[in-house]
């Protein structure tokens, strides 16, 4: 069975919901190991003061008792506490009575960089809160619950993902001085899996890549413009004979500019994978734009939105990485019970060990 994600919710509304299907049973799962990692996404340096309003924290309705997984589809649901300030503005059903809280007004002037222009647009929507709800980055929130589940299945095989920023440093002092500026900032974060066996993913068509698999899934994230596999794009400028790693005896390799996969395929190095992220198109000083309702020029849509979100990219990359690395080793491994996997994955070390 193949390891799926679906997942669903609107920024302001109920809760964000996500349904993963093809796990095997009997994989122990711990609610603080996701709480915690929901928490991280939350704390990152420049956040809005949304993040003092949620308390993200995991609840599930199917698919797990005492701890283990079933086997069945597993439900997650992460509440927005927000909701209850925009009970009638994100009503699912026609609400009753006067409009009051958020949301009640329509939104016609689209952000540059945002989902409004072009989801209004495809969606023929009026109000571009209909298409700005479901872009929102907060939904990032359900994924990074999903990831937790796929870091505990590939923790069971040795594996283990962990996404940082790259140059904190230099990353606060651009987002105090966008901060002071009333502006916003970009950023870059790499991903690095350890203990990934070699032979993940495959070369026979490219939507089976590793690469292809990882660049789609850390593009998938909001407000994510570039991604790089090892070294990347810095590998363009160089000979032939300075970019590869060469094999040594024991398959041990001195260089990893291949960023763990050649091919499409892991080669047992560490995966190496780099988003970069656009500065956040919200803006205190707003961009021009036109005014839907009425096609004159005017300035973009000003709400509350975080000055960078660079630290939680960081958490919702490595929750990316994992999620594709669990597929990828569920594809290899199978099993419907947790032991099937595991030793699936030993005999596959016995086979490839003699080289
Ligand atoms: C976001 C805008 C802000 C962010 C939000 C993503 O939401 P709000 O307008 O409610 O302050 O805070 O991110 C989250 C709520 C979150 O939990 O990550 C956007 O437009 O993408």
């Amino acid at each position: 069975m193949t390891l799926r994600l679906a997942t669903a919710g609107e920024s302001h509304g109920p809760a964000l919901v996500a349904i993963v299907t093809g796990l095997p049973a009997g994989l122990e799962l711990e609610r603080p190991a996701i709480d915690a990692d929901l928490r991280r996404r939350q704390e990152g340096y420049g956040r809005s003061p949304r993040q003092q309003i949620e308390q993200d924290s995991v609840e599930v309705l199917a698919g797990l008792r005492h701890g283990r997984t079933l086997g069945t589809p597993l439900a997650l649901v992460v509440r927005n506490v927000d909701h209850k300030n925009w009970t009638w503005g994100m009503a699912p059903w026609p609400p009753e009575g006067e409009p009051v809280g958020k949301g009640t007004k329509p939104v016609t002037l689209p952000r540059p960089g945002h989902a409004d222009l072009p989801g209004v647009l495809k969606y023929g929507h009026q109000d571009v809160r209909n298409a700005l709800e479901r872009a929102s980055a907060r939904h990032t929130a359900v994924h990074v619950a999903a990831g937790a589940v796929a870091k505990a299945l590939l923790a069971t095989i040795g594996i283990v993902v962990r996404g940082a920023t790259v140059d904190e440093e230099a990353l606060r002092t651009a987002i105090d001085e966008a901060r002071a500026d009333r502006d916003t900032a970009g950023g870059v974060v790499e991903v690095r899996a350890t203990g990934v066996p070699p032979g993940l993913g495959s070369y026979a068509a490219k939507e089976d890549r590793l690469d292809a698999r990882l660049a789609a899934a850390l593009m998938g994230i909001q407000a994510v413009k570039g991604v790089e596999i090892g070294d990347g794009f810095a590998l363009a400028g160089l000979r032939g004979s300075q970019a590869h790693d060469e094999i040594r005896p024991n398959r041990r390799r001195e260089t990893n500019r291949a960023g763990g996969i050649e091919a499409g395929v892991s080669n047992g190095e560490e995966i190496v994978a780099r988003a970069a992220m656009k500065p956040l198109p919200t803006l205190m000083k707003p961009l021009r734009t036109i005014d839907l309702e009425t096609g004159e020029e005017a300035a973009a849509l000003v709400e509350r939105s975080d000055v960078a979100a660079v630290e939680a990219l960081a958490v919702v990359a490595e929750a990316a990485v994992a999620w594709e690395l669990a597929v990828a080793a569920h594809e290899k491994f199978g099993g419907d019970a947790i032991g099937d996997f595991v030793a699936a994955h030993e005999a596959y070390l016995d086979r490839i060990r003699w080289r």
